[in-house]
């Protein structure tokens, strides 16, 4: 849906167990056009849950590309979605 909103990542390891007290960035991008980028720090709320708010201001495709650091860790995983 178009607006704000909050998005919620739980985030685990390959054995399904939270990752806590890592640190989450987040950026998203309207991937139909340039220039609409955001980012920021996602907030941990425990047991692997972070949460960050963003505001979709536009319908079409989004990217959203997540980064996960912590210690030696550090990963990042694409999820394109629609907003309408
Ligand atoms: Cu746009």
């Amino acid at each position: 849906m178009m607006g704000d909103m909050e998005l919620i990542l739980t985030i685990t390891d390959g054995d399904g167990k939270p990752i806590e007290g890592a640190t989450v960035d987040v950026s998203a991008d309207h991937t139909d056009m340039t220039g609409m980028g955001m980012s920021g720090l996602a907030t941990e709320q425990g047991e692997g849950r972070y949460s960050i708010n963003a505001n979709f201001s536009m319908s079409g495709n989004w990217k959203i590309t997540v980064y996960v650091r912590k210690d030696g860790l550090d990963y990042k995983e694409d999820i394109e979605f629609k907003v309408q």
